[in-house]
């Protein structure tokens, strides 16, 4: 585990950690081959959106994928993911096949929500990813929803419920983190702090910069993590998860990120410097995790440069896949939408 984890509650009761994890070359190969694919498949993504393929709006996740890399190899296969609407890599990690998510970025009936979800709102029941939701903020609540369900019918899962630094600011966190502990929900909350909201700095929402303190008011143990490597997020994952399933309540991680490019496709970025963008690239988990396997030998160039070929070809072929589906048909405009029949406040 991680020097930076040292969390504790107000109370000073520490929490338990696993100590000095040890990764071999499964798992670097494994978080490799995520991060291609999540990396790859978006940067088609934003290449498609800018010819105008697909419509909606479109945010990318890219510098960030080392936390659901290292999210997917600590989890449990039936655990919740909740997130917002940067959201195109979760279906992705957690196996939802490439051309469904590409099918659903173009608005088609053989997307992963048959078409009527789009960039901001990836579904899949039989992974247990819960969306994709547009309005910051309001996953919060539903993660601990979904958290207080699995407690209500006796399970083992735990809910790990993302939001970005500018969510942590909507009262909606203080109320669900209260009752989140109270209740002591199987709930993970994850701030992927990437150091904006759009084009707002941390530093300019708040004199409360370091946003894992934000648990510490609620006694919930917090912990900050290095959100550029796998090592320090598939550990911060781990202890959180065992904290959580052995019936404690809910933990907060503030995973420290940046994304590389803008807020969505139409930001000009003039908020921040080339040289701080610059900089994160440095520390890129792609390269990290790539320096590693060769370092190890545990591959050869020749080995990732065929994974890169067949992760593009995956990507390619889920372009195809989408171009050639069909939109949705008529009668499927109101095939899935919640009605209530006795709603009292619909007149005829
Ligand atoms: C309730 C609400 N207010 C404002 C917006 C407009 N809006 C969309 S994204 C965003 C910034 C959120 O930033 P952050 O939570 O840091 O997530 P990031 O985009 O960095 O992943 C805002 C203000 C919205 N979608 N919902
Ligand atoms: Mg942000």
């Amino acid at each position: 585990m991680s020097d930076q984890i040292t969390s504790s509650t107000p109370k000073g009761k520490k929490v338990k950690k696993e100590e000095h994890m040890v990764f071999g070359k499964e798992i670097y190969l494994r978080w490799y081959k995520d991060i291609l694919l999540m990396r790859r498949f978006e940067e088609k993504a934003g290449q498609l959106y800018t010819q105008q393929k697909f419509g909606g709006f479109c945010h990318l996740y890219i510098g960030q994928e080392a936390i659901l890399a290292g999210m997917v190899t600590a989890m449990q296969k039936d655990d919740r993911v909740i997130t917002a609407y940067r959201d195109h890599a979760h279906p992705l990690v957690l196996g939802t096949p490439s051309k469904e998510v590409m099918a659903e970025l173009y608005g088609r009936i053989t997307g992963s929500s048959k078409g009527k979800g789009g960039s901001m709102h990836f579904f899949d029941k039989d992974r247990n990813l819960f969306g994709g939701h547009g309005i910051v903020g309001a996953q919060i609540a539903i993660g601990a929803g979904i958290a207080f369900a699995d407690k209500y019918r006796g399970g083992d899962q735990v809910t790990y419920c993302f939001m970005g630094d500018g969510a942590v600011r909507q009262g909606i966190l203080h109320e669900t983190f209260n009752m989140a502990m109270n209740w002591k929900l199987p709930v993970v909350f994850v701030i992927e702090n990437n150091d904006y909201a759009m084009g707002t700095s941390v530093e300019r929402t708040s004199n409360v910069h370091e946003l894992y303190k934000l648990g510490l008011s609620y006694a919930m143990p917090a912990a900050p993590v290095n959100g550029m490597s796998c090592e320090e997020v598939h550990s911060a994952f781990t202890d959180a998860a065992a904290h959580v399933r052995s019936g404690e309540g809910p933990f907060l991680l503030e995973i420290k990120t940046y994304r590389y490019r803008g807020h969505s496709m139409s930001d000009p970025g003039t908020y921040r410097s080339k040289e701080e963008v610059e900089d994160y690239k440095q520390r890129d988990p792609m390269e990290t995790v790539r320096k590693k396997l060769l370092m190890e030998k545990w591959a050869t160039e020749a080995q990732l440069e065929k994974m890169d070929k067949e992760v593009k070809a995956e990507v390619n072929d889920s372009v195809k896949f989408a171009e050639e589906s069909p939109y949705p048909p008529l009668d499927e405009l109101y095939i899935d939408v919640y009605k209530q029949k006795d709603y009292p406040f619909i007149k005829d």
